[in-house]
Order: C-alpha cells, then structure tokens, then sequence
C-alpha cells in the first residue's frame, strides 16, 4: 500500500470479525460500519482522491472477513456509495461524509432491531413453547419485547455446535427471567415434534427468491417444523436481504477452520465446518422485518423497493447506485 497505514484499532475490528468475536449479522454490519468511521476519522493529509483510494481499501478489508452475510457489504456499500456518488471539495468534507452515513447505518440498525422487536412481539402467545438456533438479536428483541409486555412462555435454545452461540441466547434470556432450556442441536426435532409451537430464527442473507441464509442446522429445523406443521418464523433487517442475488448470484456458504469441529481429528479423517445452510422459501412462514412482516416470496419485491440498482463498473460486482437504509 502506498497511502497511509489502515488504524490499529480497524485492523482489530476487521481481525474481530474474521474470528468472529464481534458476530452476528447486525453486530458485524454495525461493526463495519464504525470501522469505516474509525478509518475516516484518523485519516490526515493527501488529497480527496487519495482519501478515496485510502477508505476502498479499508472498504475491501472488511469485506475479505467474512464472506455470507450480506448484511457486511450492505454496510460498507451504504457508507462507501455515499462518498463514492459525491464530489468533496475538501478532505475534511470527505470525511465528514463517511462519518454521517456511518452512523446514519447504526442508527438505523439498531431501530431496526427494536422494530422487529415490537413488529414480532405480536406473534408471541402466552403459553407458546418457542425453538429457536444460534443467536440473533432480532429473535431476542422480539423474545423480549414479548416478555416485558407480560406474555408468559418458554423457550428452547439449540447449543448450536461448532461455536455454541445457543448459550449466548440461554444466558441472555435467562438474565431477562425468560424460562430457556438449552438442548443439543440433534434434539431439535425431538422439541419440535413434541414440545414447540413455533420456531424463531435470525437470519444471515435472504435471498431473492425468500431462501433464508442462517446458521448450519436452520434447514433441518424449518424441515421439523413444516412435518409437524408449526409456524417458522424469521426475523431480520431489511438489509440482510441480497441485492446480488436478483441477478442470480449465488450465496457464499463460509466454511470455517476443522479446527472448530476437532482440535486433533483422527489420522485419516477429514473433518468440514460450514457455517451456515439455506432454507428454502417454501418451508419459512413469514419474515418479520423492521418494516413489516412479509411472506418469503416477497422478497424480492423488498429488494425492488430498498435497493436501485445500476452495475457499477467498481470491480465488485454490482453496487448499489443508492441503498437504503432510510428510516
Ligand atoms: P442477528 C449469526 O451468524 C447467526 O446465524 C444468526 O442467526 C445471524 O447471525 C443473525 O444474527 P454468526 O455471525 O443479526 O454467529 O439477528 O455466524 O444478531
């Protein structure tokens, strides 16, 4: 690199991700989002173009992290096409662009989640046996949104192996008094067929075409739940929906270190670890957004609405020519 040195403090962040303890979709968008404020901020001297130059490649950084949810490049595209589509006369005014619409994201992240929250509270019934996998903090809001409006159940939260993000969500419930029982994911369908009324999953990427992107595992619950006939229900923002998949470009499923699965796997075994799975549209119920809750199939209308799309000839695929979030 010929610029100037990328912050210690984004190297961190961008380093967090990758391993992931900063996870979560929302929670790596949001962390992005400031890393790219953090980069604006500390940067001196040099030109608008080279400023520009500096912030894409702390814009591709953060991109190389992780590669399926889309929430991370809707984040780092809602900042960077801010500054890309506008002519600043000044450094100071560069930066001063990147700042607001990073925080402009945040802001709006984290309404989102509370919307989903009140926007998904509303599903919940006393007396509802919940299933849900990994850790999203859409399921918790509306879990506990659900709660302090008085609604009386209980939930059941998987381990959610490699990582075991399912004790996040046991620990962060149970802080909130909600009753959690914590089961093996190979209990899934156990609870499901015996025990759940319905299932809440977060979600990393929907699709288009209202396919689901969530953690490994998501799939053979949304199977359980359709067998048994129960509601699957996903909550998320609108900006893990992919404007890349609208024209057909597939989802990246991240596979992780064996090393997560085994430490020291047997001579001759191979061991995988991919992170997440796809559900079909067909086995989700509803989708419950900050804007409302739609069914899977309208997905694509989400898109159509959020995003304006225009290839852009940046060496990235397709850009967005402007993206939302707009409150
Ligand atoms: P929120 C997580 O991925 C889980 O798959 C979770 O369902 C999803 O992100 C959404 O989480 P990971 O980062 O944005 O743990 O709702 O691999 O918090």
């Amino acid at each position: 690199m010929t610029g100037p040195a990328i912050p210690d403090k984004v190297l961190e962040i961008a380093d967090a991700i990758r391993e992931m303890r900063i996870r979560g979709a929302g929670r790596i968008a949001r962390a992005a989002a400031e890393a790219l404020m953090i980069a604006a901020e500390g940067y001196s001297g040099g030109s608008v173009e080279e400023f520009r130059a500096y912030m894409e490649e702390v814009a591709r950084l953060l991109l190389e992290t992780r590669p399926t949810a889309v929430s991370l490049p809707n984040a780092v595209n809602y900042v960077m096409n801010r500054l890309r589509g506008s002519r600043p006369g000044s450094v100071e005014e560069a930066k001063r662009i990147v700042v607001e619409a990073a925080r402009e994201f945040i802001e709006y992240s984290l309404q989102a989640v509370r919307r989903i929250g009140e926007i998904g509270a509303r599903l919940v019934r006393t007396g509802d046996v919940i299933l849900t996998h990994c850790n999203s903090s859409a399921v918790e809001s509306i879990l506990k949104t659900a709660w302090r409006q008085g609604k009386r159940f209980q939930v059941y939260a998987t381990e959610t192996r490699p990582r075991f993000q399912g004790y996040i969500t046991a620990r962060h419930l149970a802080e909130e008094g909600i009753p959690v029982t914590l089961i093996p994911d190979a209990a899934a369908l156990y609870v499901v067929e015996r025990l759940a009324t319905k299932v809440i999953v977060g979600a990393d990427t929907v699709a288009a075409n209202g396919a689901v992107i969530n953690k490994i595992g998501t799939s053979q619950i949304a199977l359980a739940a359709k067998m048994r006939g129960i509601p699957f229900i996903v909550a998320t923002e609108t900006y893990k929906f992919s404007p890349y998949t609208v024209t057909g470009q597939p989802v990246e499923i991240e596979e992780r270190s064996p090393r997560e699965v085994l430490e020291q796997p047997p001579p001759g075994v191979e061991i995988r670890n991919p992170a997440f799975d796809a559900t079909p549209p067909d086995y989700v119920d509803m989708i419950v957004t900050e804007r409302g809750i739609i069914p899977p199939k309208s997905a694509a209308l989400v898109l159509w609405e959020m995003f304006r799309r225009r290839p852009l000839d940046s060496g990235q695929g397709i850009a967005m020519e402007e993206s939302e979030p707009t409150a």
